[in-house]
């Protein structure tokens, strides 16, 4: 009788005569890592519930697995030691990468020649075992459509797809409010939908996908081109010697009236809802009125709109994160 009542233990210890701990506890917020890993640049972030990003951290995307690897580790035990300060409690590691993504088991099956030995790469068990974190794995453009789910346009939207363009092109459709992933996760590849027999060669080895005239890197293609037979710079723009030539410099030129920059910007495709990324401002535009010329009589009523998120891959991945760890 004179033993002490045995005490259930709940974590953290929080002693009944003291709130002040517990309010401590409250004001943590939790939070998820995001790593967004693209054919240019490699992201990690620092995401609240709210989707706000608290922190990020972006370096180019390494060439090799190896220092890939590395960099992702890196950047991430940074990003967990800034965390602590800014009271950031850290649920997870949600990533979101270029490639086809198993995401049953966070391996990597493929990838195009955007990002270079990255296939039949099982990126959950190094992340989680080095990070002691449970981890989730998906392809960027179904990361994005997570991201305007949770966050963005496609709250309570049933059916919409979007579209990230990048130095590729990504897509993620959300069907009945659920990812499509397909029988071999290819279901959103739509940057490799052909829209030309014999168009300009792909990174995927195919020809004439959307991504080969439409992504970031064939914009840079084609302004090289215009630039080589000096038809990109007019009147208002300037271009230093050292400066690479990309993709903003063909918007440029067409925002100044380049013609010829203009044609370029107008070859896309039709039936999508959320633009995101580097161009969408620039797409959309073109992609309504194609839609409203061109589109089935009962596929015209797709709005267009651009995504109003920052970096909405990487905002998708930590929603894997938020979303499975407070799921009950
Ligand atoms: P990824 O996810 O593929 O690594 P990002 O979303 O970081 O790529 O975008 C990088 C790509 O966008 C590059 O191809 C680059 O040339 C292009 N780009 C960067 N800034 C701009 C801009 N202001 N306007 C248009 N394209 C841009
Ligand atoms: C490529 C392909 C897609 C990806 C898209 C956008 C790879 C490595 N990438 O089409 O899986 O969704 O690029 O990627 O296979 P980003 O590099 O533009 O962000
Ligand atoms: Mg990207
Ligand atoms: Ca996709
Ligand atoms: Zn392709």
């Amino acid at each position: 009788l004179s033993e002490p009542v045995q005490k259930t233990f709940s974590f953290p210890p929080v002693p009944e005569d003291n709130v002040s701990q517990d309010i401590d506890h409250i004001l943590e917020t939790q939070s998820a890592l995001g790593i967004d890993l693209g054919g240019t640049n490699l992201r990690v972030g620092i995401i609240t519930m709210a989707g706000k990003i608290m922190r990020k951290y972006t370096q180019p995307n390494p060439k090799t697995y190896e220092e890939r690897m590395e960099l992702i580790l890196s950047m991430c035990k940074q990003a967990m030691a800034d965390a602590i300060p800014l009271n950031c409690r850290i649920l997870g590691v949600g990533v979101s990468t270029g490639g086809r993504v198993n995401p049953q088991n966070g391996v990597v099956l493929d990838s195009t020649k955007l990002i270079n030995e990255w296939s039949h790469i099982d990126l959950r068990s190094p992340v989680s075992q080095s990070l002691h974190l449970p981890v989730w794995v998906d392809n960027d453009g179904n990361c994005a459509a997570l991201a305007e789910r949770k966050f963005g346009h496609g709250k309570g939207v049933e059916n919409f797809v979007t579209i990230i363009t990048g130095t590729g092109i990504g897509g993620g459709i959300i069907q009945h409010g659920e990812l499509i992933h397909g029988s071999t996760f290819c279901a959103a590849e739509l940057g490799h939908i052909m829209v030309s027999l014999d168009g300009p060669e792909c990174s995927c080895g195919s020809r004439g996908c959307v991504e080969a005239y439409a992504s970031g890197l064939a914009l840079q293609r084609e302004a090289k081109r215009l630039h080589d037979e000096d038809l990109l710079v007019v009147e208002g723009m300037s271009l230093n010697n050292k400066e690479q030539v990309n993709a903003s410099h063909l918007v440029q030129a067409a925002r100044l009236g380049n013609s010829k920059a203009e044609g370029v910007l107008r070859t896309v495709n039709p039936s999508l809802v959320v633009l995101s990324g580097v161009l969408s401002q620039h797409y959309k535009s073109p992609v309504t009125d194609f839609i409203s010329q061109r589109a089935l009589s009962s596929a015209r009523e797709v709005k267009v709109m651009t995504s109003e998120l920052d970096s909405p891959a990487l905002l998708g991945a930590a929603s894997m994160v938020l979303d499975y760890t407070t799921r009950r």
